[in-house]
């Protein structure tokens, strides 16, 4: 089935005309309305009547994450205060968050391109969708909650915390599709028995994951252990939220609503675009964007774009697997993590020594992160005695750091001189996590 028939499987010269006229558009808006841009396209000599069809987006320039810190809180915010009807925020590498501000229009695309989505996995009227994403500031909640509400399913607000809870939901009202990050699945999947319940108890046929990356191994667990079927949703807050890419019935790449959301893939290093089916950075611009658009945003997603027909009868681009980032973030429990964040937790304190490493691993399908750090000589000698035993200063900086990070973390202290030093460059990050 396909939602909307007119867009996604519009001819590619048809959708190019599209684009171009919205660029022109998107251009222009942004150049009378946010400063920041006027004054880069100024710089680089461009005005808007400069892009008349999709191929002038390559003269315009790049946006990134620094940019959006250094704008803070709304400097890219195009539409004036009293039109937006909606904030999000994203994690950023300073403890700055990215906000961003959606107009009633925002929402309303949302809201169409996520049902997009939720058809292409199949799912009708007739399902009853319990959304275990978080509600708040992260985009996962609230944003696939509005695509199921516009499908005109039935939508659980289940969010996250309470396994328990949730399988006893999942059961007692006949629940036939999740949304959850795919690890979350995992830890359902194996909870299952605990609390007494089978796979065949429940009515569970379809799952919607995404925020993380995983892999077709996960995706063959999760649906033999679900006995369900598991698609890929892709997004990210700064360009909308969950809805910018989707699987089909065919699962071999998720379709792109580039009508709204225009993918390029280029050379991190170069910043040169790369033809398809190069592995490079994912790039996006926002077409139709009222709140805060965005022109050729970095994502620092490595992936690659096919524009292979497709056989569900989409024309939409498809994206490959992200296989990676091009920076150092990472991704626990679906929330985004800096190593910075850490260190500058780490460093505000003075127990602490500069030498820390983060260790994640994924127990039991879910993960784990881990701070090691050496503690300061002088405090080691002096600092602890039955008083303030090591664990209190472990306490100390987890609960520094969850408050920063929004998710727990376990601390080891260690003894001064114990962790591996690195003639190169210091690894700070061990992923045992195995994603590929
Ligand atoms: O994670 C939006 C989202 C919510 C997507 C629910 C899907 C489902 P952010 O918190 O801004 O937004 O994080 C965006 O998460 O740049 C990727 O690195 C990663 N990511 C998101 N979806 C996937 C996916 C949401 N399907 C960042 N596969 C992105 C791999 C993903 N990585």
């Amino acid at each position: 089935m396909i939602w909307n028939e007119n867009k996604e499987c519009m001819s590619l010269d048809e959708r190019r005309v599209l684009q171009g006229r919205r660029l022109h558009k998107i251009v222009d808006y942004v150049y009378h309305n946010v400063p920041f841009y006027r004054t880069k396209l100024q710089n680089m000599d461009i005005t808007p009547d400069d892009i008349r069809t999709i191929d002038d987006i390559v003269k315009l320039p790049y946006t990134t994450k620094q940019d959006l810190r250094d704008n803070y809180p709304l400097g890219l915010q195009a539409a004036p205060q009293s039109e937006i009807i909606r904030v999000h925020a994203s994690s950023g590498t300073t403890g700055n968050p990215t906000i961003v501000g959606y107009t009633r229009k925002d929402i309303g695309v949302w809201s169409e391109c996520m049902a997009r989505c939720l058809t292409a996995y199949g799912i009708t009227r007739e399902d009853i969708i319990s959304v275990a994403y978080g509600y708040g500031l992260f985009t996962g909640g609230l944003g696939v909650h509005y695509g199921v509400e516009n499908l005109g399913a039935s939508v659980v607000p289940a969010s996250t915390g309470g396994t328990e809870k949730h399988i006893r939901l999942l059961k007692d009202l006949g629940i036939t599709g999740i949304a959850c990050t795919p690890s979350y699945a995992l830890h359902v999947a194996e909870s299952l028995e605990k609390y007494g319940v089978r796979k065949e108890d429940l009515k569970l046929r379809v799952g919607a994951f995404g925020a993380e990356p995983w892999t077709d191994n996960m995706r063959h667990e999760i649906e033999e252990r679900l006995g369900i079927k598991a698609y890929n949703l892709y997004g990210l807050s700064e360009i909308m939220g969950p809805c910018v890419s989707y699987e089909c019935e065919e699962q071999n790449g998720s379709h792109i609503n580039e009508d709204h959301y225009f993918p390029e893939i280029i050379d991190p290093e170069t910043l040169k675009p790369l033809p398809y089916g190069s592995v490079g950075e994912l790039v996006f611009t926002t077409l139709t964007k009222e709140g805060m658009p965005l022109l050729r945003y970095r994502t620092r997603d490595l992936s690659s774009l096919n524009n292979e027909p497709c056989a569900c009868g989409r024309t939409l681009l498809k994206m490959g697997k992200i296989l990676g980032r091009s920076d150092d973030m990472i991704i626990v429990r679906g929330i985004n993590v800096f190593p910075s964040q850490v260190e500058s937790v780490l460093l505000s304190m003075p127990e602490c020594a500069p030498y820390y490493r983060i260790v994640v691993d994924r127990v039991g399908n879910v993960d784990k992160m881990i701070v090691e750090v050496e503690v300061r000589q002088e405090y080691f000698q002096t600092g602890f005695d039955t008083l303030t035993p090591i664990t209190t200063l472990e306490k100390k900086i987890a609960d520094a750091l969850k408050s920063i990070l929004s998710i727990s973390v376990k601390v080891q202290v260690k003894a001064p001189g114990s962790l591996e030093r690195c003639e190169g460059k210091t690894k700070f990050v061990i992923d045992n996590r195995k994603l590929v």
